[in-house]
C-alpha cells in the first residue's frame, strides 16, 4: 500500500475534511498534514482545538487560486491531494448558485491541473446525489454505473467536478481516484445540516424544522466510516476508479427526527413542518458492494440509534463550538424559507 508523506487536504477545517485530518493525525503517524482551506462561513476554526501543531499546517487559501495551491504544494513538498473543499449546501446552492459553480467546478479543476503539473495522487471526494434520487419504493440502489443525472445547482456542480476528474486521468494519465458517499453525521457538522439543526434546535429551545412531510429518505453513514473509506481509497484504491461508500443506513427524515426527539426526552410531535426544497431529492441509496470486495472496507459503526445518540452528546458538550453561529444560521434558514 502507498503511504502518503505529505498529505495536502483541501477544505480540512470543514466537517468531514476536519474528521478526516483527525482520524489520520491519530491512526497514520508517517503522515504529515497540510490544510488548504480559504475558511469559509462553513469552516469553525475551533474544529482544530486539541491537534498537535507539530503534525499538520493550515494554509489559509483559495482552490481556485493558481499561485497560491502551487507555492502551498511546493513549500510543504506535498505529495498526495485530497480533495474536499467544497459548498456543500444545498438550500444554499438554490438560494445563490455563484460560489458552487466557482469552487466546486473552477476549484475542482485548478486543483487537477496542479496534481498534473506536481505528478501527484489526486483523491477526489464526491456525493451520492451525483446520480439524482431514487423513488421511494424503487428495489435499486445506486452503483458504479449508476448514470449521472444531479438535481440541485450543488450536485449538479459535484457531478460537473467529477467529470473533469476523470477527463484528466484518461487525457493527461493523472493518477485520480473518486468517492461518492452518502449523508454524513457525526461531531463538527455544520448546524444548517439536517441533524445538527435540530439537536441544537432543541438545545437551544427553537423547534426542529421538518422539511416537507418528512418524507425524504437518506442513507446514513458515521463520518468515521467515510473517513476510513476516503483513506482506504487513497493508499489501496485503484487509479482512474470510482467507489461508491455508504453503510446500509436508509431512514426517513421523519424517522431520524423522531429519534432525536426520543434520545432527548422531547413529545413526539414537537416539530414544526416547513415548506420542501425546490427540487427536493426524494431518496438516495448506495450499493457499496465494490469497495466492500475490492478493498475489504466495512463500517463500524452500524447501530445508527447508538452513533445518533454519541453525536447528541457531542452537540449537548460542545455548545461553545457551535452556539457563536447559530443564530445566524437560523436567519439564513428563514429567509430560504425552511
Ligand atoms: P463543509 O461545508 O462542512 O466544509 C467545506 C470546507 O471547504 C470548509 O472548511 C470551507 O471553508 C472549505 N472551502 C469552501 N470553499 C473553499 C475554497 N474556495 N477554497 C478553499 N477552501 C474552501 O463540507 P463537508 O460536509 O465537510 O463536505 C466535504 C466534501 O465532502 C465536499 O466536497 C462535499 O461535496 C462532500 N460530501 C459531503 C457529504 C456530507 O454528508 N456532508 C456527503 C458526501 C460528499
Ligand atoms: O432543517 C432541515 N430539515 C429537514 O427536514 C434540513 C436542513 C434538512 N431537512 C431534510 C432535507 C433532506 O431530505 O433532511 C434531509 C437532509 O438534508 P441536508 O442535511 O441538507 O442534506 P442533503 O441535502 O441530503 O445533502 C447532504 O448529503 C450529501 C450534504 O449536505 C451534501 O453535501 C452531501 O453531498
Amino acid at each position: 500500500a502507498y503511504e502518503p508523506h505529505n498529505l495536502l487536504v483541501t477544505g480540512g477545517v470543514g466537517f468531514i475534511g476536519v474528521n478526516f485530518v483527525r482520524q489520520v493525525l491519530a491512526e497514520h503517524p508517517e503522515t504529515h498534514v497540510v490544510i488548504l482551506d480559504s475558511l469559509t462561513y462553513a469552516a469553525n476554526p475551533a474544529s482544530l482545538a486539541g491537534l498537535d501543531r507539530e503534525r499538520f499546517d493550515l494554509v489559509r487559501g483559495d482552490v481556485c487560486d493558481p499561485d497560491r495551491v502551487a507555492s502551498t504544494i511546493e513549500d510543504y513538498r506535498v505529495d498526495c491531494i485530497v480533495h474536499f473543499a467544497a459548498e456543500s449546501h444545498n438550500d444554499n446552492s438554490i438560494e445563490a448558485p455563484d460560489p458552487f459553480i466557482r469552487t466546486n467546478i473552477y476549484g475542482t479543476y485548478i486543483m487537477l491541473q496542479a496534481a498534473r503539473r506536481y505528478g501527484l495522487r489526486f483523491h477526489q471526494v464526491s456525493t451520492d446525489e451525483v446520480y439524482g434520487d431514487l423513488d421511494y419504493t424503487d428495489p435499486a440502489r445506486f452503483t458504479e454505473e449508476s448514470p449521472y443525472r444531479p438535481s440541485s445547482p450543488y450536485s449538479a456542480s459535484k457531478a460537473a467536478a467529477d467529470q473533469l476528474v476523470r477527463a484528466w486521468w484518461r487525457t493527461y494519465g493523472t493518477q485520480v481516484t473518486i468517492s461518492n458517499c452518502s449523508n454524513n453525521y457525526g461531531p463538527y457538522q455544520h448546524v444548517e445540516k439536517f441533524i445538527p439543526r435540530q439537536i441544537t434546535n432543541i438545545l437551544s429551545g427553537r423547534r426542529p424544522r421538518l422539511y416537507g412531510e418528512g418524507k425524504g429518505v437518506r442513507d446514513w453513514i458515521h463520518v468515521d466510516d467515510d473517513c476510513r473509506a476516503i483513506w482506504d481509497i487513497l493508499t489501496r484504491g485503484r487509479s482512474g476508479r470510482t467507489y461508491l461508500i455508504g453503510a446500509d443506513g436508509e431512514h426517513s427524515d421523519r424517522e431520524v427526527l423522531g429519534m432525536i426527539l426520543q434520545i432527548m426526552g422531547r413529545p413526539a410531535h414537537d416539530y414544526d413542518l416547513v415548506p420542501d426544497r425546490l427540487g427536493a431529492d426524494r431518496r438516495y441509496a448506495i450499493d457499496a458492494s465494490r469497495i466492500r470486495r475490492e478493498l475489504g472496507w466495512r463500517p463500524r459503526h452500524t447501530d445508527f440509534a447508538a452513533g445518533l445518540e454519541a453525536t447528541v452528546d457531542w452537540y449537548r458538550t460542545h455548545q461553545d463550538w457551535w452556539r457563536p453561529g447559530k443564530e445566524r444560521t437560523e436567519e439564513r434558514c428563514r429567509v430560504q424559507g425552511h
